[in-house]
């Protein structure tokens, strides 16, 4: 029996691995930082034989909250990724399992790969109307990539989403994945009707360091990019300072920056309430996007979710926060579950990277109900 994770988000520490019935595991801490709850990797044994696979020490993970109900997820072609029966008891996660074949993948969401992601920017730049910029350098020395979808005219609107600042929230990119597909489907009346309106910039992954390195929350040097918005530097977060740069280039008229949540078993949106310069017509905006998300797909809802900010309480570290008070526009944070949609539950599955695809062709028709109102 061997258990590994040397490959690209891999995340496991090996206590011991001799019986099936008792292998024990921890999740290694992101580089140079505290946050630990991303996990990825793959079991050699024999099938048909019952493995009991333990992984410990979970009541210092980032969010232990995030356990409870929790399924991991399993893959045997890295392609389907299925839930399993798993139990949490305060801090370890027990993982009952009878594999069919000889290799199986575990992960804590099913996860997209730095390969899918270089994918992802290739089929952008065959569209007519996309292209790829690389606006700058991570600290691992890869690219952090803009995907801009249309081209800028007098009149347009500035759209720009940036998803998986905190790498081991895959869904991020998932849902950028499906919203990218539509957007460039020259067949799609929506996607046709929001490029007449508007100019995308699209960041795919925020994180791609920290993906590879199969970390949850931090980049290379254990930054949590998502409280690097007030203040960005290239030493620490430049990640952020190339966005936040081509922003200014740009403009902004509409943000919107995807995440994953660990503990609610929803997907829903905070907004900008505790902004200094919010007011009535951002209040507005808002209401008119979550009544149009509400009104597209029933995997959204408005009633659970963050506490609302005090006025003028707002963290401005904090992107959706930062972003929307820099450029006075629309700004939310948009969260999946790590776990499933307790709405609309799949005890199989849970959440998937196909409802995350579905749900970013719904946030286009949301989209396209408020570009006419965006300043
Ligand atoms: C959250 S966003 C922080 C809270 N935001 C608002 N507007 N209440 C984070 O960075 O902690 C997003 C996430 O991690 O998924
Ligand atoms: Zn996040």
């Amino acid at each position: 029996m061997k258990i590994s994770s040397n490959f690209d988000s891999g995340n496991i520490q090996v206590i011991h691995a001799q019986d099936p019935q008792d292998i024990s595991l921890r999740i290694n801490k992101d580089n140079q930082s505290d946050f630990y709850q991303w996990f990825h990797f793959r079991l050699d044994s024999t099938p048909f034989v019952e493995h009991r696979i333990t992984i410990g020490d979970l009541k210092g993970s980032a969010y232990p909250n995030g356990w409870n109900n929790y399924q991991a997820v399993v893959s045997y072609d890295r392609d389907e990724w299925f839930r399993v029966d798993s139990e949490f008891d305060g801090d370890n996660l027990t993982i009952h399992f009878t594999p069919e074949y000889a290799q199986t993948y575990f992960a804590y969401f099913a996860p997209y790969s730095y390969e899918r992601h270089l994918d992802l920017l290739a089929r952008a730049q065959m569209s007519f109307d996309a292209s790829v910029v690389n606006l700058g350098n991570t600290l691992d020395g890869r690219d952090l990539s803009l995907i801009q979808v249309g081209q800028q005219e007098e009149g347009k609107k500035q759209v720009w989403i940036t998803a998986r600042q905190h790498p081991g929230e895959t869904m991020a990119e998932w849902l950028v994945e499906g919203l990218l597909e539509r957007l460039l489907d020259e067949d799609d009346g929506v996607a046709r009707a929001l490029l007449d309106k508007a100019v995308f910039y699209i960041v795919p992954n925020m994180n791609p360091d920290g993906s590879v390195r199969g970390h949850l929350r931090t980049n290379a040097a254990g930054i949590n990019l998502n409280r690097e918005w007030a203040s960005p530097s290239i030493e620490k977060s430049p990640e952020v300072f190339y966005v936040l740069d081509k922003m200014q280039e740009t403009g902004v008229d509409m943000y919107l920056d995807v995440h994953g949540d660990e503990d609610l078993p929803y997907n829903f949106v905070a907004g900008n309430e505790g902004n200094p310069g919010y007011n009535d017509r951002l209040q507005a905006l808002e209401e008119a996007f979550k009544s149009a998300l509400l009104t597209v797909t029933p995997e959204f809802q408005d009633e659970h979710g963050y506490p609302k900010d005090e006025p003028g309480k707002a963290n401005l570290t904090v992107a959706s926060n930062a972003v929307g008070e820099r450029f006075d526009c629309l700004a939310f944070t948009l969260e999946m579950p790590f776990k499933d949609n307790n709405d609309l539950p799949d005890p199989a599955y849970g959440w998937s990277p196909q409802r995350c695809r579905q749900l970013g062709e719904d946030v286009l028709v949301a989209l396209l109900s408020v570009a006419d109102r965006l300043r």
